[in-house]
């Protein structure tokens, strides 16, 4: 999954990054372009280690993140307003969730701290864009409607109606991602890749000491807040920690009572607001986790694998990873009966280990 790094200027956004993926590039200075970072972390899980133990496979695949960091706008520094829809907007709207960075440190340069404002200002701005993405689309589909000979209507008028309807929601203050559409107005929305329609994880960047903000309490409208992701984190500190030996950061992290690394945090935060599960699949040649969103169809997460496979796909295979390790092996689980035989509809919860049959 790919993560994007979002934010006001000046809100921490390369520290929380170097944070998390322990790098070792320099926040650089206010206004000055650096490249864009990527920064890939490995979802730890316990359970591929179990399999691997009992598979020895050649090779363990973890699930990943990617987390992207932006250079600042142009003169960023010196304006508050995040350019959403510059030239990295791409990387944007590709990305499978934002992380949004809210400045919670003391800073002289930059006046007193209020996370609710630059909250608001941020979801605004991607309100904004989206509202201006769903402008053109309107303003396209109207004119190839009035183009459009009788036998072509029957396609473009829903897309314009969904259009419609999303940016009327939208305007009302609801996020593309909170509003009531119907499966195929999601499916015509899919096209335009809009910023709030994608999971949100405000990730509150803390000052060494003093008072964590928490969404609940910053007095934002519910609908404002509603289904965003959060978690706490004092970047500068982390980033620190992340460039030391795992042990001795351990006892820094016991010293301050942080009981687990900002990353790990943050990715179970992703996971739990993006609504990613991974299932698992063993062999001898290697053990993976695949992280796919929640109940999705087993025709759904075999194509995860390789598209191939949901042309294939005959049934699927899955047992329980707690009852796989109970058993020993497939095999033993066949007997037991906890091996079940699940067909393309079945809705693949965390934890199933999976094997699929195709036909190829
Ligand atoms: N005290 C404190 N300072 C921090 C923290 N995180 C970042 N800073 C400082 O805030 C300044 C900006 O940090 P960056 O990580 O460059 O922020 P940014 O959002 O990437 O900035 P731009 O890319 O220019 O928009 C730097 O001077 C950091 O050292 C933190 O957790 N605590
Ligand atoms: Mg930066």
């Amino acid at each position: 999954m790919d993560i994007a790094i979002i934010g006001l200027p000046q809100s921490g956004k390369t520290t929380a990054f170097n944070a998390l993926t322990a790098g070792h590039y320099a926040a650089a200075d206010a206004g000055s372009a650096g490249p864009v970072q990527v920064g890939v972390v490995k979802v730890i899980d316990p359970r591929l280690d179990a399999l691997e133990r009992m598979y020895l496979p050649r090779k363990v695949v973890y699930a990943e993140i990617k987390f992207w960091d932006l250079p600042p706008a142009p003169g960023g520094g010196a304006h508050r307003r995040q350019t959403l829809t510059g030239r990295h907007r791409n990387i944007l709207q590709g990305a499978g969730a934002l992380l949004l960075v809210v400045r919670a440190f003391e800073d002289a340069l930059q006046g007193p701290t209020d996370p609710a404002r630059d909250l608001a200002e941020m979801l605004n701005e991607l309100a904004l864009a989206d509202l201006e993405t769903l402008e053109r689309a309107e303003f396209r589909l109207g004119d190839a409607l009035k183009k459009s000979r009788p036998a072509e209507r029957p396609a473009l008028l829903p897309q314009a109606d969904a259009v419609r309807k999303a940016k009327d929601a939208l305007e009302s203050g609801i996020r593309v991602r909170r509003q009531e559409l119907t499966p195929s107005e999601r499916a015509a929305m899919a096209d335009y890749q809009l910023l709030t329609g994608k999971p949100i994880i405000v990730a509150f960047n803390t000052g060494e000491s003093g008072e964590a903000p928490a969404l609940s309490g910053l007095g934002l409208p519910p609908e404002m807040t509603g289904g965003l992701g959060e978690v706490r984190l004092c970047a500068r500190l982390e980033a620190d920690l992340a460039l030391m030996p795992e042990e001795e950061a351990e006892e820094f992290r016991d010293a301050l009572g942080i009981s687990e690394s900002a990353v790990e945090r943050v990715k179970r935060v992703c996971y739990d607001t993006v609504g990613l599960v991974s299932f698992l699949t063993v062999g001898e040649d290697e053990v993976r986790a695949w992280p796919v969103p929640y109940g999705i169809p087993a025709l759904d997460a075999a194509g995860a694998i390789h598209s191939d496979f949901t042309r294939g796909f005959i049934r699927a295979e899955v047992i329980r990873y707690e009852d796989l390790m109970r058993c020993g092996s497939l095999a033993q689980g066949r007997k037991e009966g906890v091996l079940r035989s699940e067909g393309k509809t079945y809705p693949v919860q965390d934890g199933d280990v999976i094997n699929f049959l195709i036909n190829v």
